[in-house]
């Protein structure tokens, strides 16, 4: 297996930001300190066009990103947004969601963060159906902390943790998420933008709980799946070929992980929400409602 590690270019210095007009329009907040060629800068790309496309405000959206370099997009994406701990993006978009059930919620985030660290709160994220949107940047390594395995590695990928190859099967992103209740799954490619800005926009306007795995090739420190790896493989998902509202069908296309790999809407069915089945939220969001509690009285108790 060639898998020859090389030291990341240094990053070029953040350029100014650019007039706050120029932001609103475009999302767009610092230059990107990504290596030259990242599939990051095909997602970030689709991002900015997508919520432009779908005439969001940047105020009126929220967005949980966490930490890597996926995450460092939080510099570089001009929104109401938030930088959570490694593994924790999840959870606090999902008190977002409770908090305030009428703004859209967009989580950000790596393989290692989502699938890793976090992998617990993403599978209870998906049976709660809770409706928020997780954009994963597949990039099958831990891309910040330079190279180290992430759960989505292939089998005997050497790394600096695995310099012998990794032992584990790989965490498959679309079975864990059609098996353990979400809604929605898509799976997008950072080399196809055009494709990407469709499912993300079909991710954020679906009601429930969306995933969007993006395979993004990291080109410093993933030799093996590069952008012609994935070409190789890669292939539509069209209404001829799926129906994405068919368990069977979605979980068939999970399987195809190797050979050839499935892009598109893998799984798309409708399931109450949960903040729409919590009846304390049926007339207004919980930021609208009075808190009816005596303060004074509850530190008095509680403190
Ligand atoms: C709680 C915690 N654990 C671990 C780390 C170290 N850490 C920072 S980024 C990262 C992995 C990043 O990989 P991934 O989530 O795949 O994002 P990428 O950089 O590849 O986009 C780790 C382990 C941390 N900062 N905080
Ligand atoms: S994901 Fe890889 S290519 Fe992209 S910025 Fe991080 S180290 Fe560089
Ligand atoms: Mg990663």
């Amino acid at each position: 297996m060639n898998n020859n590690n090389s030291i990341p270019p240094t990053p070029a210095s953040p350029k100014p930001v650019a007039p706050v007009s120029e932001h609103t329009a475009g999302f767009s907040g610092y230059f990107p300190t990504w290596c030259p060629g990242c599939g990051n800068f095909g997602i970030w790309q689709a991002l900015k066009m997508t919520f432009n496309k779908m005439k969001f405000d940047p105020d009126r959206l929220s967005i949980v990103f966490g930490i890597g370099c996926s995450g460092n997009m939080n510099d570089f994406l001009w929104a109401n947004s938030f930088h959570a701990l490694h593994g924790r993006a999840i959870p606090n978009a999902i008190g977002i969601k409770i908090a305030n059930h009428d703004l859209p919620v967009v989580v950000i985030v790596g393989d290692g963060d989502c699938y890793g660290e976090g992998g617990n709160h993403f599978l209870h994220a998906a049976r709660g159906n809770h409706d928020i949107t997780v954009i994963v940047h597949d990039n099958r390594v831990y891309g910040l902390t330079t190279g180290q395995v992430a759960p989505t590695a292939s089998q005997g990928f050497k790394s600096k943790s695995t310099p012998q190859g990794i032992i584990e099967v790989p965490v498959n992103p679309i079975a864990l998420a059609v098996s353990q209740g979400a809604t929605f799954v898509a799976q997008g490619f950072s080399g196809d933008m055009n494709q990407l800005v469709e499912l993300i926009e079909k991710g954020v306007a679906h009601k429930g709980f969306s995933l969007v795995n993006i395979f993004q090739p990291c080109v410093t420190f993933n030799q093996i799946n590069s952008y012609n790896w994935y070409r190789d493989r890669i292939y539509k998902l069209t209404s001829e070929n799926h129906n994405p509202r068919d368990l069977n069908s979605a979980w068939q296309k999970s399987q195809e992980v190797t050979e050839k790999i499935p892009l598109g809407v893998v799984y798309d069915v409708d399931r109450p929400t949960y903040t729409d089945s919590l009846p304390q939220l049926s007339g207004k969001p919980l930021l609208d409602s009075a808190l009816n509690i005596d303060l004074a009285q509850f530190i008095n108790d509680f403190v």
